[in-house]
């Protein structure tokens, strides 16, 4: 920490992440991402839950920079399909698959699902000072019956969040923060931080 600025290390090699963590987080917090400090790292995504995920990245970074840092995993879950994609979203298609293969499969898994509930769950892993701290949030929706929009990433073109007929893709960064999942995350670790600078 500098100047009241908090300086961390986010643990993340995704750039759309940063984007928007950037846009909630404001001055008060200066975040760096793993290209950003120079380290060319693909961190495992070997477990079952997005929070060992999540404390995967961060325990990572911690233990290669002894510095403050967060790592996230965030998952789409379908109710439809009992919590899939979950913790396996970037790999719903296949190992080597990408954003296109994975929304197209995930669109003929409930090709005829009237039910279309889903949620994005974001687990943000905090590591400051050598202990853990985990924050969630919840953004619920629903499955698209085809893809719009095309801001955003991942799987933005066919979620619309609950209180919204637009997908996430079709809105600007500022609109999809009013609704995220990640949002809300973020929020629980600036409220951590404001409060550990005040004791
Ligand atoms: P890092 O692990 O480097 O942070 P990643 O892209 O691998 O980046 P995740 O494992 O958390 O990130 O992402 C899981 C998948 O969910 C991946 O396909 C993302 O594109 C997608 N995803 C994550 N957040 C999203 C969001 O806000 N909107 C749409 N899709 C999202």
């Amino acid at each position: 920490m500098c100047n009241g600025t908090h300086a961390l290390i986010f643990a993340t090699n995704n750039q759309n992440k940063a984007t928007e963590i950037n846009a909630i987080l404001g001055t008060a917090f200066k975040i760096s991402t793993l290209r950003e400090i120079g380290l060319e790292i693909d961190i495992p995504e070997p477990h079952a839950t997005l929070e060992e995920n999540a404390r995967e990245k961060s325990t990572t970074i911690y233990k290669l920079t002894q510095s403050d840092c967060f790592g996230e995993d965030t998952g789409l879950e379908v109710e439809a399909l009992q919590g899939a994609p979950g913790v396996r979203s970037a790999r719903y298609a296949g190992e080597h698959c990408n954003t296109e293969d994975n929304i197209k499969k995930l669109l003929q898994e409930l090709a005829t699902e009237q039910n279309r509930k889903a949620r994005f769950r974001t687990v943000i892993s905090l590591i400051e000072n050598g202990n853990e701290y985990q924050f969630e949030g919840v953004c619920e929706g629903m499955i698209a019956w085809t893809s719009h929009g095309e801001q955003g990433f991942g799987y933005d073109p066919i979620f619309i969040p609950l209180g919204s007929t637009k997908s996430f893709a079709s809105m600007t960064l500022d609109e999809k923060n009013k609704f995220s999942h990640r949002k809300k995350a973020v929020e629980k670790l600036v409220a951590h931080l404001h409060q550990k600078s005040r004791t």
